[in-house]
């Protein structure tokens, strides 16, 4: 993997962000787009810009096979079954909410239980709150280990012959960890409950195969995998999504609509009501292309180092707080951190002033930020395009800000 190659890619990266070169550091939030993703959706728009599933005439047919054509490249990329497991959704919110408000609603009683854990991003956190409101289920938290990571020996104390639903992010946004999914999958069947996968940051930086997990749904954006916004994808396995019912009812899920009663159309499309995000389905499976090509394995492998780069430098510093594990070995390609006592704002904006980008604030992980005991924390999260040059404007950075706050008070 030749990065320098690899930059040339992301036009975005090429431009200087307060008299500095852009250093991106904020691809948790959101990715950059290379240029193959950009073309595509450009060549979209220019060409073959037309509606699905309707018209007989030739940009219609061809919008369809993009669109359809997009949807097996994403089967593909996590080892589903079939293209009827995958369904086109906003994002990862989109598609855990219609995990929530359809398999949740139909399948959770009083007694019932669903187990979440206290690192989830509020996406994963508050449909399940209202889920278990409306039926009355009880919503149980994992409890973490000193370093952030989940003990499994804590899971199977926590999941029981009550759990009808385990729903865990697969990597953390803030402290980074990856969790042992393909284990708490194990945990929950032989307890009869479901496994639900947050994929949000796993999906874009390693390859996931769902048939090895043996996960019940999974749920990512396409956004932060280089992807235009907008667009996102629930997987789930064929014998739930049969017996689910839809979410959004409209245009282009139905089979027959009469006065009072209507019917579905077969899967994946009941779940996909109203003129499906077309345009965003054809720059996912150019993303998907794109990653392909440089290879899940390899983004990964480049990413731990760029990580354990990261920590090593940052560590360095004094005043220096690290959340989540201290090995770079159980971490993904993001550090969560804070400096002294100098707020996390202030530490993102001396770095904008350096054409730093990082994320500063609860990282919409309210709970996790008050198990850590804190308010708010700055983060600097790595993709392919970053390098090690990268981290040492950032260490020289946050430098600076120690040096500046230092000065004023
Ligand atoms: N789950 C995780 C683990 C996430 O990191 C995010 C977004 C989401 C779900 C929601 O994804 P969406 O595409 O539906 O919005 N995380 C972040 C972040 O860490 N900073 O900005 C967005």
């Amino acid at each position: 993997m030749n990065v320098r190659d690899i930059r040339q890619m992301f036009p975005i990266l090429d431009q200087e962000v307060n008299g500095k070169p852009l250093v991106y550091l904020d691809s948790a939030a959101t990715s950059q787009k290379p240029a193959p993703v950009i073309e595509a959706l450009d060549k979209y728009y220019r060409e073959y810009n037309s509606n699905v599933h309707r018209g007989v005439h030739t940009l219609g047919t061809r919008a369809t096979d993009g669109y359809e054509g997009a949807r097996e490249k994403v089967r593909k990329f996590i080892n589903a079954n079939s293209t009827e497991e995958v369904i086109f959704t906003r994002g990862t919110t989109t598609a855990i909410n219609t995990v929530a408000a359809s398999y949740g609603r139909d399948n959770l009683d009083e007694g019932d239980e669903i187990v979440i854990s206290y690192m989830e991003h509020h996406s994963n956190i508050i449909p399940w709150q209202q889920v278990a409101k409306q039926t009355g289920a009880t919503l149980k938290y994992l409890p973490l280990q000193e370093d952030g990571t989940i003990s499994l020996d804590d899971v199977r104390e926590t999941v029981n012959g009550n759990t009808k639903i385990v729903s865990i992010m697969q990597v953390s946004n803030v402290l980074g960890v990856m969790n042992p999914i393909k284990e708490i999958a194990k945990i929950a069947h032989e307890n009869g409950a479901i496994m639900v996968v947050d994929g949000a940051q796993s999906a874009p930086h390693m390859k996931i195969d769902v048939q090895d997990l043996d996960c019940d749904f999974l749920a990512f954006s396409g956004h932060k995998m280089c992807g235009p916004t907008g667009i996102g994808v629930l997987y789930g396995k064929k014998k739930h999504l049969e017996k689910m019912e839809p979410v959004e009812f409209g245009g282009e899920m139905i089979d027959f609509v009469g006065l009072y009663e209507s019917t579905w159309k077969e899967l994946p499309w009941k779940f996909e009501g109203g003129t499906p995000i077309i345009a965003g389905a054809i720059g996912l499976g150019a993303a998907i292309d794109f990653l392909e090509q440089i290879g899940l394995d390899e983004i990964e492998a480049y990413e731990h180092k760029l990580a354990a780069y990261a920590m090593e430098k940052l560590s360095d510093i004094e005043g220096m707080t690290i959340y989540g594990p201290k090995e770079a070995s159980k971490r993904a390609g993001l550090v969560t951190f804070n400096i002294d006592d100098v707020h996390p704002h202030d530490v993102a904006t001396v770095l904008d002033a350096e054409g730093i980008a990082v994320r500063a604030g609860h990282h919409c992980a309210q709970p996790l930020m008050k198990w850590l005991k804190v308010s708010a924390t700055a983060r600097a999260s790595f993709y392919l395009y970053n390098t090690e040059e990268d981290i040492d404007k950032l260490v020289a950075g946050l430098v600076k800000t120690k040096e500046y706050f230092s000065d004023v008070f």
